[in-house]
């Protein structure tokens, strides 16, 4: 069965344009996965600890096979490959970051695995992108993007143009 899954992709360290360019390259060639939409890049302030660099955010849009633990093993060998060291810091700094934000209608509560991914509902940097890949989402529990969206403001957000 083939499934809509949305990726949220985050890098602040060693050069983060760079570590979102090569993570869509990296998902695309995913094995029954087809990498079907990419949001522009945004620059976003660090939630969590400020004193870390400011994080460059995006999300993408995948159409998959792959059952969602066998999906989550694949984001994880893409973060390990471009450097991800597993820290203790909560919310610190990372050279790429895969969530899996919603993966068609689920809602997955495992010990490894939340779906929709927590705090997703309020966080600019995820809903902004999500929302310029599909403006008309709703989400398992039945709430409208577009509904949060008005009550998420673009604060701390800046978008980049010429990323794609
Ligand atoms: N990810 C975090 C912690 N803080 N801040 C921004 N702006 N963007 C992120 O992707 C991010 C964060 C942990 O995953
Ligand atoms: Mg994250
Ligand atoms: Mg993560």
């Amino acid at each position: 069965m083939m499934e809509r899954v949305y990726i949220g992709l985050g890098s602040n360290l060693a050069d983060p344009l760079e570590q979102l360019r090569s993570a869509l390259a990296a998902l695309a060639a995913l094995p029954q996965t087809s990498l079907t939409a990419q949001s522009s890049f945004y620059i976003s302030d660090p939630l969590g600890p400020a004193d870390q660099p400011r994080y460059v955010n995006a999300v993408a849009a995948l159409d998959t096979e792959l059952p969602p633990l066998e999906l989550l093993d694949a984001l994880q060998a893409i973060e390990q490959e471009q450097g991800r060291m597993r820290k203790a810091e909560r919310w610190g700094p990372r050279t790429l970051d895969l969530d899996i934000l919603l993966f068609g209608e689920r809602q997955l509560d495992e010990p490894r695995l939340t779906v929709p991914h927590y705090h997703m509902h309020a966080r600019a940097f995820v809903l902004y992108p999500l929302a310029e890949i599909a403006p008309q989402l709703y989400l398992p529990d039945g709430r409208a993007l577009s509904a949060l969206l008005a009550a998420c403001p673009f604060a701390g957000l800046e978008r980049i143009d010429e990323s794609r």
